[in-house]
């Protein structure tokens, strides 16, 4: 199977289980699942779930041992985009290509359907797979700390918390500061929650901890090339193919790598963190694995 046909076997059953995974009527309200749902199958490019399944199967495991932390990481995503998006931060209009969701539903409910998927996302980690053995039950609760760490104040949300200083123009530093605080703030806002994908996922595929270890590591790699491509994208893109408004961080005045270093010295770049990704996966023995083939995908993709 080619790396297209993979991605879209994976993209289906992701699919598949995101709809069975998320709460509906009558155990919800109509209008949160259904503010959800429109968020949540909007079309993203399902990096994380992929990532994590992925992750699981590199290592020799079973990826359906990781489909929900998969689910989870894509519920967690999602929110993070809704609350983005809102008035209070980004203010955007358009994201995957359709309004955004405090458009269509209100500020009120785009908040609380954010809230809504992280919260769920931690009851499906919780409760999937079902399982008494006291080995799956262990790695279970391992990848709920390792998702809540990345998701958290010392994570994505520390992350954007210092993206939203970065937007004060006073806060602007000399440009080496600028590079290394642009660098610490993308590790948390995208760079732990790709991180926590492929670590969930080796976890749930019964990777040893010096596995871990070297996944974890790579996909760090892979989440700064992410956030690179994304900078680069943000100034070349054409809105149509991104599927949200291009331009916003350079209008905003916000520090980017395609800002600090040009587009070409940010595409090399970002194809130097894909090559020290490869090293990790090697040196983990699972170098010729779908993980590698992601990290292509990350640096050659157009939206
Ligand atoms: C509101 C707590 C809170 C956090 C928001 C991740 C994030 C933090 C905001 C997203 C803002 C943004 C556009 C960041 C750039 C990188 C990024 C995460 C892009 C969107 O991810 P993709 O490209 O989106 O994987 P799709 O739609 O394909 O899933």
């Amino acid at each position: 199977m080619d790396f297209h046909q993979y991605l879209e076997a994976r993209r289906a059953e992701i699919e598949a289980a995101l709809a069975a995974a998320l709460p509906s009527p009558p155990a919800c309200p109509a209008s949160v699942a259904r503010a959800m749902l429109y968020s949540l199958t909007a079309g993203g490019k399902r990096l994380r779930p992929v990532l994590c399944l992925a992750s699981a199967e590199a290592v020799g495991g079973d990826p359906a041992q990781a489909m929900p932390a998969a689910c989870a990481l894509e519920f967690i995503h999602t929110y993070s985009l809704i609350h983005d998006d809102l008035p209070a931060m980004d203010n955007d209009t358009m994201r995957r290509g359709r309004p955004t969701l405090h458009v269509v539903a209100g500020e009120g409910m785009a908040i609380l359907a954010g809230d809504a998927l992280l919260t769920e996302a931690f009851a499906l980690l919780a409760r999937e797979p079902v399982t008494t053995d006291p080995a799956i039950v262990a790695r279970k609760v391992r990848v709920i700390g390792v998702v809540a760490g990345a998701a958290g104040a010392a994570g994505m949300v520390g992350g954007q918390a210092l993206d939203l200083a970065a937007s004060e123009p006073e806060h602007a530093g000399t440009p080496a500061f600028e590079a290394d605080a642009l660098r610490a703030m993308h590790a948390k806002k995208t760079g732990a929650l790709i991180r926590a994908a492929a670590s969930a996922g080796a976890i749930m595929g019964g990777a040893d901890d010096t596995v871990i270890a070297r996944v974890d590591a790579a996909a760090a790699e892979l989440g700064l090339a992410f956030q690179i491509v994304d900078d680069v994208l943000d100034v070349e893109g054409a809105a149509a193919t991104l599927g949200k408004t291009p331009g916003k961080d350079a209008t905003a005045g916000k520090p980017t790598y395609a800002a600090l270093y040009g587009i070409d010295e940010a595409r090399r770049m970002a194809a130097a963190c894909i090559d020290r990704a490869d090293a990790l996966l090697a040196e983990a023995g699972i170098g010729h694995s779908r993980l590698s083939e992601i990290g292509r995908w990350i640096v050659n993709r157009s939206h």
